[in-house]
């Protein structure tokens, strides 16, 4: 509950981004945020701090971190309300003010306010930041923690992820300064009832206000700045005609401009962008403004050099760019929620986007040996009995959906990535989880969860769950490696066989892909050259086109990024179509014909 940080004409956005002190927390050391952190060095915000350095110890630390700096408050804001807002930290952070702590949130992929008014004052003032990049068995992303000791005694923290990327930490989005007023827009939300035929909207306004006031003002803009409908209730219905609706690459946004009036004066006022569009997963197909969609994408991470995890917004840009390019439409935001910049940056450039939760490695024992797992994944396993993530799995799905219950280009919410639904105990696990999306968003949207490999037609547990199945799959790679033949045989009898089981069920990959070194090539189809991954992709399409049910191709991944360490992975992993800098393989060029060929919608029927 917490609208995005913009200054208006009652509110003010100080950004704190920029150079912070920085220092690792030594065993055995506990900073005192009272004093002054004393360091030398330095990390820029927003970042991870893991490759700002060339000191291993910071890149590879596990446990706790301290940032620092000092800020200035103008006097003429000292009688708003002020807070401040963390667009991220990851993955745990205590805030301190001035060597107060005001507050503590766990969770390194979304934003939260905390209120200063009481430890501040005009002029300059500290903030430090305590950050733990741990994580284990109670976290999301799942971690396998152990500890040691060294050679004075002190606990040595160690984590090993569970999951395929590196665990970039720090305070990877905006840090700002913002002062409101004390009768403040807490919240709105907006849910848009459309008659595609009829062309007209009632668009549910419901606006919720810190304090008592006289009254509020709602106008609905559209994108030429005309008032389009008006209302005067917090709780509206205001009706739009000649509806111009929000499309996958042609977005169309209106605004919503809340007003708040108490004593005759403006006290408040804030402008919420949205699009206007449905969405459904119904008969085999997903559809999109009543029309069945194709899902042509990715899925990508949050990685760049040097910034990590940090936000890029110079990155977020070119990968629409390229993106489109590409023929593509949409991406997952494979295994954590995305900045929200990149939320409404997909809103303006009509990018569909499938918003997933960090619940990534709810597995036994990650390894990056898929098959190694498949020849183990039927013995008794109390995997779900024992996992301790309820708690951050349920905080997860609601500050997700808090935050991005408005964004028109969210078309599905992943509850989890290759969670082990093949397992006893998963759909005890994941049904309240999907209850309470579905709960909590306002606009019904479908939901799903992303299927492992292990977890074929009739072995799933959880499909019953989902609006939409959405499998991961590398057959040709991980599973008959070099064998392109067979594997087309195998996946083509497997996805005959999830549509006999679930007609009604709209099928699409989330993944599929094969690890390729840029400029690496061979005559003879070779794992890992630039032409076995334009074969591994055509293979593929032929027996997409082939099903009926078939409604999407989001590959994996969009770049090659940075994972831990482990024997098949070289400076991460290499399935990219493009390298990590964004310079296309042999397959983005073959992908971008198919694509660029294929329609967003009527593809299949
Ligand atoms: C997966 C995971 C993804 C990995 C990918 C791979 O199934 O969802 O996080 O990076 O496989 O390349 O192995």
């Amino acid at each position: 509950m917490m609208l995005f940080p913009t200054s208006t004409a009652t509110r003010t956005v100080t950004s704190l981004n920029g150079i912070w002190n920085f220092d690792l927390q030594q065993p055995g050391r506990e900073n005192n945020p009272q004093t002054k952190l004393s360091t030398d060095k330095v990390m820029a915000v927003p970042a991870s701090f893991n490759d700002q350095t060339v000191d291993e110890d910071i890149r590879e630390h596990s446990g706790y971190v301290w940032y620092e700096r000092e800020f200035e408050i103008p006097a003429i804001l000292t009688d708003q309300r002020l807070t401040l807002h963390f667009g991220s930290a990851t993955h745990e952070a205590w805030v301190y003010v001035n060597g107060d702590l005001i507050g503590h949130h766990k969770g390194g992929f979304t934003p939260f306010d905390l209120p200063i008014n009481d430890v501040v004052e005009a002029g300059t003032n500290r903030v430090s930041v305590k950050l733990s990049n741990l994580l284990d068995q109670t976290t999301l992303p799942v971690g396998n923690y152990s500890e040691t000791k060294d050679e004075n005694g002190n606990i040595v923290h160690h984590v090993d992820e569970n999951f395929d990327f590196f665990n970039y930490a720090g305070l990877h989005r905006n840090v700002e300064l913002v002062a409101t007023p004390w009768t403040y827009i807490n919240d709105i939300i907006i849910n848009p009832d459309v008659n595609l035929d009829e062309e007209i909207a009632d668009v549910n306004i419901a606006v919720s206000v810190s304090d008592d006031y006289d009254e509020i003002k709602i106008k609905i803009k559209d994108e030429d700045g005309q008032t389009v409908g008006e209302a005067s209730d917090a709780d509206s219905v205001i009706s739009l005609s000649n509806v111009h609706l929000w499309q996958p690459l042609g977005a169309y946004l209106y605004d919503a401009e809340i007003t708040i009036i108490k004593d005759g004066n403006t006290v408040d006022t804030y402008t919420e962008p949205f699009g206007i569009r449905t969405v459904e997963a119904k008969d085999g197909q997903f559809l999109i403004n009543g029309k069945p969609f194709y899902f042509k994408g990715f899925g990508k991470h949050e990685d760049t050099y040097v910034n990590g995890k940090g936000i890029n917004e110079a990155y977020n840009v070119l990968d629409l760019n390229l993106l489109k390019q590409m023929g593509a439409n949409s991406f997952r935001t494979s295994h954590y929620p995305y900045s929200e910049e990149m939320m409404r940056l997909c809103d303006r450039e009509g990018i569909v986007v499938i918003d997933e939760t960090p619940a990534v490695g709810l597995m036994p024992a990650f390894n990056f040996d898929i098959s190694g797992a498949m020849a183990s994944a039927d013995k008794k396993n109390p995997f779900w009995h024992d996992i301790d993530t309820q708690e951050a799995h349920k905080q997860v799905i609601e500050e997700m959906i808090s935050r991005d219950k408005n964004h028109a280009c969210v078309v599905i919410w992943s509850i989890a990535n290759e969670p082990a639904t093949f397992l006893d105990g998963s759909y005890e696990y994941f049904a309240p989880m999907f209850e309470l999306a579905r709960k909590l968003d306002p606009q019904k949207r479908p939901c799903t969860f992303v299927n492992i490999m292990l977890s074929t037609a009739g072995k799933d547990r959880c499909t019953d769950l989902v609006d939409i199945l959405a499998l991961n799959r590398y057959y040709g790679w991980y599973i008959n490696t070099g064998d392109l033949k067979t594997a087309a045989k195998d996946q083509e009898a497997e996805l005959r066989a999830w549509q006999e089981l679930y007609p009604d069920k709209p099928i699409m990959f989330t993944e599929f892909g094969a690890d390729t070194v840029a400029g690496m090539h061979s005559a003879y189809n070779e794992p890992f050259s630039e032409e076995y991954q334009v074969n591994y992709y055509k293979m593929n399409a032929e027996v997409f086109d082939k099903i009926d049910n078939f409604v999407g191709e989001q590959l994996w991944n969009f770049a090659d990024f940075q994972t831990k360490f482990g024997i098949q992975r070289v400076q991460g992993n290499k399935k990219g179509i493009f390298t990590r800098s964004r310079e296309p393989k042999a397959a983005a060029i073959w992908l971008s014909q198919r694509w660029n060929s294929i329609p967003n919608f009527n593809y299949k029927k």
